[in-house]
């Protein structure tokens, strides 16, 4: 998001109702819910759109096997996650659904709008069709051609009279826009993705379906009754509906989008098919789209037709909303997949938040309730602690830049430098030494300075742990809103004197998992579809004198490939190399690696590598390492692990 505009429209993609929500649906909701609470508190006039994709067979089925009509089946659905959302207070403007006669009426104006443009034909469609991703598929990218490269599940042969949209036509404008708009896609390694399937030529889409009837009737004067549009025509519109297209127009002065949140699985309906779209409809393309990771259980995608999801309700229920909404923001860096764990949520939560962000308050609570009977005054913050204060200033600055690139991950690592400088100021001037020496003024200093942290904390937080963030200003005698923002966040002011206000501890600490039902995993039953038998797991044979592990906890280990873009030696060291590692992110990790004795900085560069991408990041001879090399080693010495043919910089090995 580029801070140029002073409307910023924010959408999620619209979910399918052929089942209720799962974590991966309230990832994608979350981040969009963080990016709308930030830019309202920005002053930006914002609109934030939600809402169900309705139409289409897989709909049509999911309701027939359970004898309701399409519509029934839609509304029942199409409910629960609005319920979700509310019981999540996600603060979206307006809830869409595909069903909504409105939404009908604009993508039949936007159908006839293309067909008048000449960029709609008639002709006859014969591919293989996946039902369970509403997606034709050439032969090429069948697995055993016959299977879903997407879901696994086997495709089936369509033959049908089809209008077709003349997507190729619009090859070159989407390359032309892709080059000249450097963050139209976000994280930039999708862009690549992007171009290089664009540059493999696109072929006219099929868009419009005689199978069945559940979706938007052509409009009337194209006397065609039997078909109805395709699911994606149909969903895709509804960025523009919502905001009255092809009604009254009312709010598509947002238009065009700030930011499309999507997760990875539908960027190239985004990124290819809906700027086309809108070319042909001679609107103006979304400044950008990011698309997120998956969640996955066991290394596998988490979806509701695979029957692996995790409920959000029950963990946001147990643990706590917010802190499940910190948990998803910061563990996993944005477009890369995570493992949903409970031992990974109760680490987040016990560490980052219970320890760094609880404690701190508590300690506040407990130095000025013991020495100033709860008065915070912070005239002579400044004079004390001006170097605590400039780094604090630093970290705060570097942070909105990081939201508009969606580096959500890094906003809050950084968010927790002021933590760390607070924690830490505490520790070396020690108000218990400061009152035992007579030096009050620097005692109660240093109460401002940790209430002045946390407050600024507290509203860059807000938009990601709203329901805390309020009860950490409210207790500092704050409210958290435009001009606190522009003052305490994006400024250098401090808190007026003010008393603070006890409140119980913020993150009391969880000892062991609260969700039986979550860990281990409790699998449905797989869906009886035939699924491609390539993916069926190996099955694990005990091995004597190892500690056996579940899947599970494999999967916990990060593996990617990574290429080595950068090679270094550490002076004065013997042993290692200083390694520029690109696996897949905004920027190449820098790992340190103890191989210098079999490899040169030479042999290193530009070759792949191994690398374990979760460890905590670790300091080698000043250097900091956030990253490790798989290698082997036996007395003939060591050797890199390494992929046998080049694989794409961040490819998940597992
Ligand atoms: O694709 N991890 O709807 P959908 C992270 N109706 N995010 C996930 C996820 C996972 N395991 N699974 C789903 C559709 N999501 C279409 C969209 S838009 C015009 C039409 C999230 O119900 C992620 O945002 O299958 C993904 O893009 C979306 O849900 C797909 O939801």
């Amino acid at each position: 998001m580029s801070n140029s505009c002073e409307k910023a429209y924010i959408t999620t993609p619209i979910y399918y109702v052929n089942d209720i929500a799962h974590i991966g649906h309230a990832y994608t909701t979350i981040i969009a819910d963080t990016l709308a609470r930030y830019s309202r508190m920005a002053g930006l006039e914002t609109f934030f759109l939600t809402g169900t994709d309705e139409h289409g067979q897989k709909i049509e089925e999911a309701a027939k096997s359970r004898g309701k009509t399409s519509q029934a089946y839609a509304d029942e659905i199409s409910a629960t996650f609005k319920n979700l959302w509310d019981d999540f207070d996600i603060s979206y403007d307006k809830f869409i659904r595909t069903t909504d006669a409105e939404h009908i009426k604009g993508v039949q104006k936007a159908f006839s709008t293309m067909h008048s443009n000449g960029d709609i034909y008639k002709d006859t469609y014969k591919g293989h069709y996946c039902i369970s991703c509403e997606t034709f598929f050439p032969l090429i990218q069948l697995v055993d051609e016959e299977f879903c490269p997407e879901c696994g599940k086997s495709t089936s042969i369509v033959e049908e009279e089809s209008y077709f949209f003349k997507l190729s036509k619009y090859e070159d404008r989407l390359l032309e826009w892709y080059a000249q708009n450097d963050d139209c896609i976000l994280p930039r390694s999708k862009k690549n993705e992007v171009i290089r399937f664009v540059e493999g030529g696109l072929q006219d889409l099929s868009i419009t379906r005689t199978s069945f009837d559940w979706g938007v009737k052509l409009p009337e004067d194209m006397n065609d009754p039997k078909h109805v549009m395709y699911v994606w025509l149909d969903a895709l519109m509804n960025y523009v509906t919502a905001l009255g297209y092809g009604t009254d127009d009312a709010n598509m002065d947002y238009w065009p989008a700030r930011v499309q949140l999507i997760g990875k699985d539908i960027l190239r309906f985004h990124a290819i098919y809906w700027p086309a779209f809108l070319m042909s409809l001679d609107l103006p393309l979304p400044k950008h789209i990011a698309a997120h990771g998956w969640w996955t259980r066991d290394g596998e995608k988490m979806s509701k037709s695979k029957g692996n999801v995790v409920n959000p309700k029950e963990v946001a229920d147990a643990y706590g909303l917010d802190s499940f909404r910190y948990f998803m923001l910061r563990e996993v860096p944005f477009g890369g997949d995570g493992d949903f764990s409970q031992k990974a949520l109760i680490d987040r939560i016990n560490s980052d938040l219970g320890n760094d962000l609880g404690n701190l308050m508590n300690r506040l609570i407990g130095m000025s309730g013991k020495y100033f009977e709860g008065k915070v005054d912070s005239s002579l913050v400044e004079k004390y602690y001006q170097v605590e204060l400039d780094e604090v200033h630093a970290s705060l600055a570097k942070l909105e830049p990081l939201l508009y690139e969606m580096q959500l991950h890094r906003y809050l690592e950084e968010l927790w430098r002021p933590l760390t400088v607070a924690n830490r100021a505490i520790d070396k001037y020690q108000p218990w030494t400061l009152i035992k020496e007579g030096k009050e003024e620097e005692a109660m200093a240093l109460n401002g300075l940790i209430a002045a942290i946390l407050a600024k904390v507290s509203v860059m937080l807000y938009p990601v742990m709203p329901e805390i963030c309020t009860k950490i200003s409210t207790a500092l005698g704050f409210s958290i809103n435009h001009d606190t923002w522009t003052k305490l966040a994006m400024g250098t002011a401090l808190l007026e004197t003010f008393t603070l206000e006890k409140i119980d501890p913020l993150f009391p600490r969880i000892e062991e998992p609260l969700l039986a039902q979550i860990d281990p995993v409790d699998k449905k039953e797989e869906p009886k579809k035939k699924e491609n038998p390539k993916k069926k797991e190996n099955q694990s044979k005990p091995t004597e004198g190892i500690a056996l592990i579940g899947i599970d906890q494999f999967f916990q280990t990060s593996l990617k490939v990574g290429t080595v873009v950068q090679a270094d030696e550490v002076p004065k060291s013997k042993k290692l190399l200083l390694l520029q590692v690109d696996v897949g992110e905004e920027t190449p990790r820098q790992i340190v690696a103890g191989i210098k004795e079999w490899y040169s900085a030479e042999d290193m560069l530009d070759t792949q590598v191994c690398v374990v991408a979760n460890l905590n990041p670790a300091k080698l001879m000043g250097h900091l390492s956030e990253g490790m090399l798989l290698a082997a080693k036996d007395k003939d010495g060591l050797c890199m692990i390494r992929p046998e043919k080049p694989k794409t910089s961040g490819t998940p090995i597992g």
